[in-house]
Order: C-alpha cells, then sequence, then structure tokens
C-alpha cells in the first residue's frame, strides 16, 4: 500500500515536472508575493464601519439634542467632543473666543464633532487661550477621535500656547472650520 501510494506521488510529481518549468513556477510565486503585498494599498470603503458607530451621521434624520448637547457652558456641548482643557465660556470669552487679556493659539488640535441640531460632522480647532495663568473653572476633558502623541495635532494633551510670547496657557476654545465630507 504504502508503495503504491510513493509511486502514485512520484508519478504525479514527475508529469508536474514535465508541464511545469521552475522559471514560470517561480514567476507565479513572484506574482503571488506581489499581489499580497499589494493588497493594503487597495482603497478600502470604511463608510460602513463609520456609519455602524455614528447611525446619525449626515444624511440620516437628526436626533433631539439634549439640552447640555447645546449649552457652550456644559462640558456635554456637540463642539467640545474632542476638548481638553477649561471651558474658555466659563472664563470671561465664549466657546470661540478667547477671555479679553488672552491671546488665541495659533497652533492648535483638531477634531471632528457631530452636531445633533443639524445631523452633520464639522471639523473644529481647539485653540488653547494663552498669556493669563489657568482659568481653574469648567474643566472638560473628552477625547472623541484623539489619536496617540505622535500625531501631535491629533491629541488635545498638550499646551498649544508653547508657540506664543506669553506660553502660560489659560483656557480652550473651539472654532468650526468647516464641514467634514465623507
Ligand atoms: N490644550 C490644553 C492643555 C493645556 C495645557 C496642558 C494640557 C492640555
Amino acid at each position: 500500500m504504502q508503495q503504491r501510494l510513493d509511486r502514485l506521488v512520484e508519478l504525479a510529481s514527475r508529469g508536474l515536472a514535465r508541464r511545469t518549468s521552475r522559471r514560470g513556477l517561480l514567476g507565479a510565486f513572484g506574482m503571488v508575493l506581489t499581489g499580497t503585498a499589494l493588497l493594503p494599498l487597495l482603497p478600502v470603503s470604511r463608510g460602513a464601519r463609520a456609519e455602524a458607530a455614528e447611525p446619525a451621521t449626515a444624511g440620516a434624520t437628526p436626533k433631539a439634542p439634549s439640552k447640555a448637547a447645546s449649552d457652550p457652558n456644559a462640558c456635554e456641548y456637540w463642539k467640545y467632543c474632542a476638548i481638553d482643557g477649561f471651558l474658555c465660556s466659563c472664563c470671561g470669552g465664549t466657546s470661540s473666543t478667547c477671555p479679553p487679556g488672552t491671546q488665541p493659539s495659533p497652533i492648535t488640535w483638531i477634531g471632528t464633532c457631530h452636531n445633533p441640531v443639524d445631523g452633520r460632522d464639522y471639523i473644529v480647532s481647539y485653540n488653547d487661550c494663552c498669556g493669563k495663568t489657568s482659568c481653574g473653572s469648567c474643566m472638560c476633558n473628552r477625547n472623541e477621535g484623539e489619536k496617540p502623541m505622535y500625531r501631535l495635532s491629533l491629541n488635545n494633551d498638550v499646551n498649544w500656547c508653547m508657540a506664543n510670547d506669553n506660553p502660560n496657557y489659560h483656557c480652550s476654545v473651539s472654532v468650526i472650520l468647516g464641514v467634514a465630507n465623507k
């Protein structure tokens, strides 16, 4: 039985060797390797995943916002989805303007927040207001979509006053830069 099996395998191998060349086999192997390496470069639709995570995005019927989601003094305010700092609206400024005597940082971190009122996603810049010591009121730390430190502009745990003449951090504002298109 063993011998017949050996013979069968031998004949099959010889037949395969007769029909194929070593170069052809190497070529096919190379193609498979190249194809596998290129697979991750193909465009992938991630829309479905985003949709599953956030069913009420643009185009869907907007949900009625909670009271806090429309209150600029509340940490739950929709624009603060990726903020980390004292809310300037509690410190003599507004949700998007620095309090008197402070200057906005020219460099910032960026987030994307969902507005439940119109059902759209917005790109939001979180500028720090600089030039005075910490405001100390209304600390708000929400980190939606925050990326690790190696992507500095997408991380919120940074004192963005570092480039200002006076690098003292006072509070943070959120400024809408535009609508995020999918
Ligand atoms: N961007 C707010 C902030 C300021 C100082 C330290 C950490 C975070």
